[in-house]
């Protein structure tokens, strides 16, 4: 074939893939075109096939002519594809009309956990006295748990059979008491601290009122001249912001490692209003809190000169508050994740 010939040919082909190209409206019969016009078996491979047998001094022209129609026929697919791609991407759009007059969804809130309303509750009580919310972990080492609260060696909650033990010396803290001896060290011996700590703690218990894990809310105050005078006022005072006026508060002597002199306080049980039922244990009463002064041997493990400081701790059960307050006759509801329970709790 000389110039001429592939001259023409090339304008016949040329007139066939515009005419062709026309018809392809989907990617199936855009391929074919392409296999047709571009591929192994199309008049164009066969024409650069015939460009060994062209006069050497056409050569030159043969491949640029055929060249420049192999990129004229590309461009007619990328062009087409590019059309089609569009136009598939416009329907999409098209079919996905928002309806603006349909009515909007309405998801469901959660409500908060009781036990997350009466630490908030007492944590903004605490706050308002000027105390400071402190933290600490959950997983303890036994000196911060144990030693630095001077709870001897053969102290029962040391057992296994009361306490988690996680690895030699780590345990599950037993009580927020551990975030008293993390306070006083990073205080290095300065003074005044009013510090509360709500938290989880967790003890081999189980029965109404007592689970393996619970929430108590430490405090702690280290001064000059705190008094157990201030303690029982400051005692009384949340425990009546908590339960009202109405019910029974009392104090009784008690005994904590950590604090010297110690006391306990009961509330009157709100099942059976202080008669005894089996929830109280049949005493009328529901232990809510543990106190007393720091004992001088913590004042010292923990770098205080007890000559020169004094003050008062106390342990209070979030879960008994919870319980007192919301009048939850099992304390394992709290931990069931039952949302017919939670949902009824509100925040005020
Ligand atoms: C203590 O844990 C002391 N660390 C409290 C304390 C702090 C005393 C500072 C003095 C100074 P106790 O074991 O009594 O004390 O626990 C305190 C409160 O936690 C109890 O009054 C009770 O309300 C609650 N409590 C104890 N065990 C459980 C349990 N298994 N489930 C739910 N609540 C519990």
């Amino acid at each position: 074939m000389n110039l001429e010939q592939l001259s023409q040919a090339i304008e016949e082909e040329r007139k066939v893939c515009l005419e062709e190209i026309k018809e392809v409206d989907n990617i199936d019969k855009l391929n074919l075109f392409k296999g047709k016009h571009i591929g192994k078996k199309s008049l164009l491979t066969e024409l650069f096939a015939s460009m060994r047998n062209v006069d050497a001094n056409d050569k030159k022209e043969y491949g640029k002519m055929l060249t420049s129609f192999r990129e004229e026929v590309n461009s007619l697919f990328v062009n087409k594809e590019k059309e089609l791609a569009d136009k598939k991407l416009l329907e999409k759009i098209n079919n996905e009309k928002v309806d603006i007059t349909l009515p909007p969804y309405s998801l469901p809130l959660g409500s908060y956990h009781p036990l997350t309303l009466i630490t908030e509750e007492m944590v903004s009580f605490f706050k308002g006295l000027g105390f400071e919310v402190a933290s600490g972990p959950e997983v303890e080492t036994e000196r911060n748990n144990f030693e630095l609260v001077n709870i001897p060696s053969d102290h029962p909650s040391r057992d296994m059979q009361d306490s988690f033990v996680v690895d030699k010396g780590i345990v599950l803290r037993s009580h927020t008491s551990a975030v008293q001896s993390r306070v006083m060290q990073s205080a290095n011996g300065q003074s005044p601290i009013k510090i509360i700590c709500p938290g989880k703690v967790y003890r081999r218990d189980s029965d109404a009122t007592h689970s393996h894990q619970f929430e108590q809310m430490e405090g702690l105050v280290i001064s000059s001249d705190a008094t157990f005078a201030n303690l029982l006022e400051l005692l009384t005072k949340v425990l009546r912001h908590l339960f009202g006026e109405k019910r029974e508060v009392r104090f009784r002597p008690s005994y904590f490692p950590f604090t010297e002199p110690s006391i306990e306080a009961d509330i009157s049980c709100f099942e059976c209003n202080g008669k005894g039922c089996s929830l109280c244990k049949h005493t009328g009463w529901i232990e809510i809190l543990g106190a007393g002064m720091v004992h001088p041997n913590v004042l010292r493990l923990n770098g205080y000169d007890d000559n020169k400081v004094q003050g008062f701790a106390f342990g209070i059960g979030i879960d008994r508050v919870a319980m007192l307050k919301y009048g939850i006759d099992d304390i394992k509801r709290f931990y069931l994740d039952d949302v017919r329970f939670l949902r009824q709790f509100k925040k005020e």
